[in-house]
């Protein structure tokens, strides 16, 4: 029996990266009989089929840390969530959204500005001051370019070990970053077409790709939008982490932090949370 992880998944066969390799695999009929659908990410013990080929059958999954719909992955570590600092223009509404989702799933986001090249000297100071927003609201906050390679080497020494998920909206970087950060997708997606690799990027089938310090990333397409789903909306205060110091010192216990008197997170506002944060919690809870 070996350990290993699914890292490929498509229809009925596995690709499972395991000590002795990667092994390509059927699930035995017992997983699927329970209703079991093997997901990449997931955890599993192989029998290998003995013949040397490296092919097997999985035989277990292991239970999930964690789970994401889109894409299916499970036991994701963290999600990096990419903006371009320009070029598409930054939409902090559109980034708090993602950083919403994530914190719904309970998986921890860093906060990756890419393009790093593009931003003018001039621009430097409003730049900072809105990073600054996000690191003081306790988020880790990486700033690189694919273009030129600036703090990828620091990027990727955040991932050691870990699975993380890659997600932002299109047009971002995403791939481009992946392709530095993994050498053998750059071959996979190298002299192809623009147009060839978002189709191929865009396949229902995610991928875990291995990254050199053992640690797995996954692309996803971007997503134009993210919709705030009403599960979120009833624990949205949980999701702002700059508000989680005052949140149990409002007059009300329920309180909502939107026009209730002695309200401690709106007192905050202006001080340790940011206006403008605060302004896009109202428009989340409200709209
Ligand atoms: N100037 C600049 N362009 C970049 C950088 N990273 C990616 N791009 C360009 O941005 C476009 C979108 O990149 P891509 O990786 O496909 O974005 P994705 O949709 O998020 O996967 C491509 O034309 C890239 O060449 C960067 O650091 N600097
Ligand atoms: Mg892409
Ligand atoms: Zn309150």
């Amino acid at each position: 029996m070996l350990d290993g992880k699914i890292i490929k998944g498509v229809g009925g066969l596995y690709e499972v990266s395991t000590s002795d390799g990667a092994y390509k695999c059927v699930a035995r009929g017992i997983l699927r009989r329970r209703g079991v659908t093997p997901t990449i990410g997931d955890d599993v013990t192989v029998r290998p089929s003995g013949d040397g080929l490296k092919e097997g059958a999985i035989t277990a999954i292991k239970p999930r840390r964690s789970f994401l719909e889109r894409p299916r992955v499970a036991n994701i570590d963290a999600a990096l969530i990419v903006f371009a600092i320009k070029n598409p223009k930054f939409n902090a509404s559109l980034l708090d959204r993602f950083l919403i989702s994530a914190a719904f799933y309970n998986v921890p986001a860093i906060i990756c500005f890419n393009k790093l090249d593009l931003l003018k000297e001039r621009e430097k100071p409003a730049f900072d001051a809105m990073t600054d927003i996000y690191k003081n609201a306790g988020y880790r906050v990486e700033l690189v370019s694919a273009e030129t390679g600036a703090g990828l080497a620091e990027l990727g020494a955040a991932f050691a070990g870990e699975t993380t998920v890659c997600s932002g909206p299109s047009g971002v970087g995403k791939s481009s970053i992946i392709n530095a950060l993994v050498s053998r997708y750059a071959m996979e997606t190298g002299g192809l077409s623009e147009k060839i690799q978002r189709g191929k990027h865009t396949t229902r089938h995610a991928e875990l790709l291995a990254l050199d310090n053992g640690g797995f990333i996954v692309d996803t397409p971007g997503f134009a939008a993210i919709d705030i789903s009403d599960a979120a909306k009833k624990n949205m205060s949980a999701f702002f982490p700059e508000f989680s110091p005052y949140a149990g010192l409002c007059r009300f216990n329920d309180c909502k932090h939107l026009n209730e008197p002695d309200c401690a997170v709106k007192r905050r506002v202006g001080a340790d949370i940011s206006p403008e944060r605060y302004d896009r919690y109202v428009e989340f809870m409200t709209r």
